[in-house]
């Protein structure tokens, strides 16, 4: 997975200002055939072919409209991915001009502009951190002055909760944020409503960053790290900060660690499904080590980092943009990584089934799929990498790092029973520190 991730991200830093991969049939399929050699790139292939590396989603494009007559060509879901041996199709100049163009067109059409005439109230569930809900209502707010926005900030679990038990009544349209883990299980038990976003066309990798339905949309990506206070590191010359999850059930950070608790917190469920995706059955004895070494589990994810931050604790294992917000506001911390392997998120939008306002939710979602509003993260302290082509990681180096092949899919579907056994057997959901 790293290697994927990797490669998307490196992708878009070379491609922020591409025109486009929206699918369109070519108008004309002159062109021809070509063979993967070891080292090839689309991206490669592109400048090779047209002295033009931003223009690889030709390429892509006309080998998926190709391969969809002719199964002798190679299915491409993830342009990052070609392997040795598979057959392209090369379209020629004039072919690969007239794409370019239509793909511009395309995603011209697949952007939002905004409407003072649209008027009506939306209820957002927001489950990431605060500053970015606030700063996320009011950016919507300029482009549709009209809406009135009714929000409430959550974590992830305790979302996930409010939407089960409203679903006869639902309060709200919209939910954005948090891991997909949970948008996987809303979508298992009916919570949430398919909307066919115009705006899916910009997901660099759908296949990974939608549900098949369309009842989530992929909106961010973070990977998982760990917080070490520098200040106790300092007092402390015997201890580093730790580059392991074995690391962390040794005797010398008893007490010293905090954590969500996973019922509540999807940063603490991504750490708990990546370390049974690490170590299966075994996890469990790990977990019960960890919880020895745990000072208090936290009702939400990201506060480990604040309260290390402030000296509560030593450690904080926190998604890596949450760490690296705290440090940018100035608290002593250093960011690590596990060697074993991370785990990752991405983070998800969806519309709540049964929604008061689904057109409104609808613009949100639409607008929450564009690069214009993906890059606005990094203004209000969000640093997690964008989904859609055109919005530029503003921290790439957080991605590559080594990443597991986190399987959304069973973490999402199991998500009740795991927490269910975590909550039985290694630490119950009383009396978290708030
Ligand atoms: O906005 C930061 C962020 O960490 O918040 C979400 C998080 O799951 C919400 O907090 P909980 O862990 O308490 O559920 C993440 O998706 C997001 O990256």
């Amino acid at each position: 997975m790293k290697k994927v991730l990797h490669v998307v991200f490196l992708v878009s830093l070379l491609f922020a200002t591409m025109l486009g991969v929206a699918y369109a049939a070519p108008p004309q399929q002159t062109g021809q055939e070509y063979t993967v050699q070891a080292d090839d790139w689309l991206s490669k292939l592109a400048e090779k072919n047209y002295g033009d590396v931003l223009a690889w989603p030709v390429i892509w494009k006309a080998t998926q409209a190709k391969a969809a007559e002719d199964d002798s060509f190679a299915v491409i879901p993830d342009p990052n991915i070609i392997e040795v041996g598979q057959k392209l199709w090369i379209p020629d100049e004039s072919e690969a001009a007239a794409l370019l163009e239509q793909f511009a067109a395309e995603r011209a059409a697949a952007s939002v502009e905004g409407s003072a005439d649209i008027t009506g109230e939306l209820n957002l569930l927001c489950v990431v951190d605060l500053e970015w809900c606030e700063g996320m209502v009011f950016e919507f707010n300029k482009l549709y002055p009209g809406i009135i926005i009714n929000w409430v900030r959550m974590s992830s679990g305790e979302s996930l909760t409010r939407l089960r038990n409203e679903a006869s009544d639902p309060q709200f349209d919209v939910w954005w944020g948090g891991p997909v883990d949970s948008y996987i299980a809303a979508a298992k038990e009916g919570l949430l409503e398919p909307y066919d976003s115009p705006n899916a066309v910009n997901l660099r990798d759908p296949n990974l960053m939608k549900a098949d339905d369309n009842s989530w949309f992929g909106i961010y990506v973070g990977s998982l790290g760990f917080a070490t206070n520098t200040n106790y590191l300092a007092e402390h010359p015997e201890v580093q900060a730790p580059t392991s999850w074995a690391e962390l059930i040794e005797p010398q950070w008893k007490g010293q660690i905090l954590v969500a608790h996973p019922s509540s917190s999807g940063t603490s469920y991504t750490h708990l499904c990546t370390n049974i995706q690490l170590k299966g059955e075994e996890a469990w004895d790990y977990e019960r080590a960890l919880a020895a070494n745990v000072l208090q589990f936290t009702k939400s994810g990201s506060a480990p980092a604040r309260f290390v931050g402030a000296g509560e604790a030593a450690v904080a294992i926190v998604f890596s943009h949450d760490i690296v917000a705290q440090i940018e506001k100035g608290l002593p911390l250093k960011l690590t990584f596990p060697s074993e392997g991370t785990g990752y998120e991405i983070g998800g939008t969806a519309l709540i089934k049964g929604a008061k306002h689904p057109d409104l939710a609808k613009l949100w979602i639409d607008w929450a799929l564009t690069p214009a509003a993906q890059e606005l993260g990094p203004k209000y302290s969000a640093y997690q990498a964008p989904t859609v082509i055109g919005a530029e990681p503003s921290k790439p180096e957080l991605l590559d790092v080594k990443l597991i092949d986190y399987d959304f899919e069973f973490c999402g579907s199991n998500k009740k029973d795991i927490i269910d056994r975590f909550t039985n057997e290694i630490a119950n959901a009383e009396n978290l520190k708030q």
